[in-house]
């Protein structure tokens, strides 16, 4: 129904209808309306970066349009909808992917062309969105994907940091120095800013419970802040529906305080907003680095002086939990209650998943909407909360206890006083349904207690998102066993097996192989003679025939050496290093952190380079020759410069230079992702047995024709269930050893073996520069209780290593390898887990926008 004129409106709308044709002149035109109006530049005045912001615009007018549909469909259909609650959403650039979802890519690449510009140079200028740290961040992205792709209403809520994952430079010491990430330093052509639908979220202020603990509570006073909506567009791969990435920009409720002012207090009268929009203004790096209080960019004035008793940045990490979650939830409730159903209805239209423990406050948020807002009861409250969530455990880090977030009772009281009397209250009724079950056993209580005991008291967030949700899923088969086994295992008790499941992790292949690997996917393409793949993952079975087939070994292989070469000419143009173009890259790209064991890697470098040195030049030759590849962000703080240390002495000797170099990429995102992957031969996913919860990169790699050198860890193990173990190179201690190893280091009873012994005294002569880099690594190894195993897993990594020689020599043998892996990797689709989260946690269905909508 439109306002005033209905026959004006459907003009209207039909002549604005044809600036969103794909022909290459209607692209042209709207490319250069941008410039004109939008931009306000001649042509003659255009540069790249202008033009990427033109073309861009002219892409998200496009977006804007389906986006409008969409929404609008499912407001009328009155769709159930998924909330992916994710604090971190790792896009990397959209673009490229932007038009490639709508199937625009020509046109883009033609009109571009006849308006002086390169496509791939004008992509360049755009900056990576890094609202993440990693894994995390990138699978909820991926998800996203998939849920447009397969027509889920869905929306994701996250926060709008104003610096993103920090930038990484490498010093002239080797080491990672942080620089900050100002993403939005030139606008973001691809957030809709919605000023005018900010929310009001309360924080401090003064609670009270009801009339029994069951009763409605209050909560007033403190102060308020807004939370400011921006919209991202999600387009899918080949359909219309447009989902959205909502992102929660904090902002001072009164912009400053005009009584101050008049009273000459300038820098009070601005201090209160300062102090809110500090909430949203820098990602953390990682839980583990809220202990390195070097690193929070953010210099905060706080002024309640109860903050000085806190680690500030703890304080603003569970500000910005609270804000993002309360924001997102007020916005559900506001859809829901147009609805106009009994709240006992909200689960059938509402489906909200936990990306990690991080929305936790969540439950007692809804809790406080329902009981205090809303007059529930509290036990029917509490009915609908454990029906609307779900939770996704990602910690696999040696699956400890302590791994999982916690938070100070104080500090919640002070922030969030009526949450924490909810939390108490919903802990109080659920140890009475403990102890029913289990009489007379406080050992299991204390055990259970959402409250940990000790000063200060701490509130186990983990155990509240377990209670008060309906699954509670790992993310790879070895990993949801873990969490049951060791992780929850009196929650098993309690609940019973059904309340805990596995999805494991997926990945896109339209950001993953059809657009980071164009050539690849072409030839998939043509030798499946259909580009049904991209939507149907388990298409590439279809390859299987032609893995022998010595043409298109050649032409597989000859797109591997492709994009070898590029990723040679990237590390040649950022580095001083010349690498051999026919060497066999070997990456490591991820995180860096201790049970990732990136020390692995590198001690199997040195162990590689000494056996060099030892042979004779022209027995050299017969070796395989490397390129190792490392990369990745290290929390602020955490030591990492040996691996550059060896890197210098190693591509420093000419006699080693040809069969063996060593590169370190700085700053590793999501876009230099883009280009290693493809390339790689070999890449390294070595984590101590136990403590990678899937990884997602051995997927990226693996679908990229690459093969694995792995441990029994994570994702790889299905991974090899599905393209047979005769194509990964598996070594090392399985995650039933592990304990039985560490208890031997403990006691003084493990062997170092001779391998490792010569690496060692290699460094101690000084091979490697000053050895102080490296005592760090070499402490934790032998003066600690090698914690992560690298010596009980050394010599089998050494083994499969020259495995994976060995195999390489044989190239036929290699390349069908590659082509049986990439043709198995059907399975590790993210469209496969969102479809799996959608039938058996969030039960909700695809819902087709129609042409005519
Ligand atoms: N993960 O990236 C993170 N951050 C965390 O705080 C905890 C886990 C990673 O999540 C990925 C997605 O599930 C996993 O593949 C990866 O193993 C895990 O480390």
């Amino acid at each position: 129904i439109f306002p005033g004129d209905a026959k004006a409106w459907k003009a209207a709308i039909a002549k604005n209808a044809e600036t969103l044709k794909k022909d290459v002149e209607t692209v042209e035109a709207q490319i250069s309306h941008h410039v004109h109006t939008t931009l306000a530049r001649a042509p003659f005045n255009v540069d790249e970066l202008t033009m990427y912001q033109a073309a861009a615009l002219s892409v998200r007018d496009r977006l804007i349009a389906r986006w409008n549909e969409t929404q609008t469909f499912h407001t009328q259909q009155r769709v159930k909808r998924v909330y992916y609650l994710s604090l971190e959403f790792l896009m990397g650039r959209q673009f490229d992917n932007a038009m490639l979802n709508l199937g625009v890519k020509k046109p883009y690449n033609d009109g571009l062309k006849q308006l002086g510009f390169n496509l791939e140079d004008v992509s360049d200028s755009e900056r990576d969105m890094g609202l993440g740290n990693g894994g995390l961040g990138r699978l909820a992205a991926c998800y996203l994907d998939s849920l447009a792709t397969l027509d889920i209403p869905a929306f994701g809520y996250t926060l709008r940091y104003q610096q993103g994952i920090f930038r990484q430079i490498i010093n002239s010491n080797g080491e990672q120095v942080e620089v900050p990430d100002p993403w939005l330093e030139n606008t973001n052509p691809w957030e809709i800013p919605r000023l005018d639908a900010a929310v009001e979220i309360r924080l401090h202020g003064e609670a009270t419970r009801g009339d029994n603990a069951k009763g409605a509570g209050t909560w007033t006073g403190g102060l308020e802040v807004l939370a400011v909506p921006y919209d991202i567009p999600v387009p899918g791969f080949g359909t219309k529906t447009t989902n959205n990435i909502r992102t929660w920009s904090a902002r001072g409720k009164v912009s400053f305080d005009l009584a101050k002012f008049n009273a000459g207090d300038y820098e009070a009268a601005v201090r209160e907003a300062e102090e809110a929009e500090t909430i949203t203004r820098v990602l953390y790096p990682n839980e583990a680095s809220l202990r390195h209080a070097t690193y929070i960019l953010v210099q905060v004035e706080l002024t309640h002086d109860f903050e000085q008793n806190f680690d500030k940045g703890k304080a603003l990490r569970l500000k910005q939990q609270y804000l993002w979650v309360a924001a997102s939830l007020h916005d559900i409730c506001r859809r829901f209650r147009k609805l106009r159903e009994p709240w006992t209805a909200f689960p059938d239209y509402n489906a909200i998943q936990l990306n990690d423990t991080h929305p936790t406050l969540a439950i007692p948020e809804l809790m406080r909407i329902l009981v205090d807002e809303e007059g529930q009861p509290w036990d029917e409250a509490w009915d609908i909360v454990r029906r609307t969530f779900g939770y996704t455990n990602h910690t696999g880090a040696a699956l400890m206890t302590e791994a999982l977030e916690r938070w100070a009772v104080p500090l919640i009281e002070w922030l969030l006083p009526r949450h924490m009397q909810i939390i108490y209250d919903i802990n109080a009724f659920f140890l009475e349904e403990v102890e029913k079950k289990f009489p007379n056993d406080r050992a299991r209580l204390a055990r259970m207690s959402l409250i940990e005991e000790g000063y200060p008291k701490m509130v186990r967030m983990a155990h509240l998102a377990v209670i008060g949700s309906h699954r509670v899923n790992g993310v790879a088969a070895l990993h949801s066993r873990l969490v049951k086994q060791d992780l929850f295992p009196d929650f098993v008790e309690m609940f019973g097996q059904d309340r805990f499941t596995n999805v494991t992790n997926g990945i896109t292949a339209r950001r993953w192989l059809y657009q980071c690997n164009p050539q690849l996917a072409a030839l998939i393409t043509q030798a499946l003679g259909t580009e049904e793949w991209i939507l149907d993952l388990d298409k590439l079975k279809g390859l299987e025939k032609y893995a022998r087939d010595k043409k298109f070994q050649k032409e597989w292989a000859s797109i591997k050496q492709a994009n070898r070469d590029r990723l040679c000419e990237y590390i040649e143009s950022t580095t001083d290093v010349k690498v051999n173009r026919k060497a066999l890259i070997d990456v490591q790209v991820k995180r860096i952190h201790e049970y990732k064991r990136q020390s692995l890697n590198i001690l199997g470098v040195i162990f590689r380079y000494l056996t060099l040195k030892k042979l004779k030049p022209e027995e050299r030759k017969r070796v395989v020759p490397r390129l190792s590849v490392f990369g990745g962000k290290a929390a602020p703080g955490y030591y990492m410069a040996n691996i550059n240390a060896v890197s210098k002495t190693i591509n420093a000797d000419k006699d080693i230079r040809e069969h063996l170099s060593v590169v370190f990429l700085a700053d590793y995102s999501v876009s230099l992702a883009e280009i290693i992957i493809p390339a790689s031969d070999l890449s390294e996913h070595i984590s101590t047995a136990g403590t990678e919860a899937s990884g997602t990169s051995n997927m990226k790699f693996a679908l990229n024709s690459g093969l694995l050198i792995g441990t029994l860890d994570g994702a790889n193990i299905e991974i090899a269930e599905a393209i047979g173990d005769e194509n990964v190179f598996f070594f090392g201690n399985v995650t039933e050893d592990v304990p039985r190893l560490r208890r031997a280091h403990q006691a003084g009873e493990a062997q170092y073996p001779p391998e490792l012994m010569e690496v060692v005294d290699a460094i101690r002569s000084g091979m490697f520069g000053d050895g102080g880099v490296f005592e760090p690594l070499l402490n934790t190894i032998f003066g600690g209780k090698d914690y992560y195993l690298i010596s009980d897993d050394f010599t089998s990594y050494l083994e499969a290593q020259r495995m994976v020689d060995v195999a390489f020599v044989d190239q036929s043998s290699w390349v069908e390898k590659t082509i049986h892996t990439t043709a198995r990797m059907g399975r590790f689709a993210s469209d496969r887990a969102v479809m799996q989260y959608a039938d058996e946690i969030w039960n909700v269905e695809p819902v087709k926008i129609p042409d005519s909508a």
